[in-house]
């Protein structure tokens, strides 16, 4: 009795290890790879622009609005290129305007399939000069 007490104690054991460690190597293997960008979205310009990576890589774009709310849209396709077939850029989670309100900061994650110069903009309207705010991820091969 006291040796399958101590048996089932053992077994226990390794199972809530298991269970413990498991989902935190499922969840660092996930971040693994991911490039991180930081970028700054103010009246009237995106920082860094142009963005450079490598092309295959998965990239995230945090993105801090500073002095307004600001939008973030970028095309899938890449400056030139017809609009159809399979996108240069494969997104995590369908976007289309990505908006992010002041102070706060908003993710886009992707990644950098085909080589190009992909356009993107404010898409939310920000003020006089909102039109003209713009910048440029360029994907290297
Ligand atoms: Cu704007």
């Amino acid at each position: 009795m006291r040796r399958y007490l101590t048996f089932s104690v053992l077994l226990l054991t390794i199972l809530a290890v298991t269970c413990a460690t498991v989902p935190r190597s499922l969840a660092q293997s996930s971040t693994e790879g991911v490039q991180v960008i930081t970028v700054t979205a103010k009246k009237y310009e995106f920082e860094p622009s142009p963005i450079r990576v490598k092309q295959g890589t998965k990239v995230r774009l945090n993105i801090t609005a500073t002095d307004h709310a600001h939008g973030f849209k970028i095309s899938p396709f890449p400056d030139g290129a017809e609009k159809t077939g399979e996108p240069g850029l494969v997104f995590s989670s369908p976007q289309d305007c990505t908006k992010i309100e002041k102070g706060q900061t908003a993710t886009v994650e992707f990644v950098a399939q085909k080589p190009g110069t992909y356009s993107f903009r404010c898409c939310v309207v920000c003020g006089f000069h909102h039109h003209s705010m713009k910048g440029e991820l360029i994907v290297e091969p």
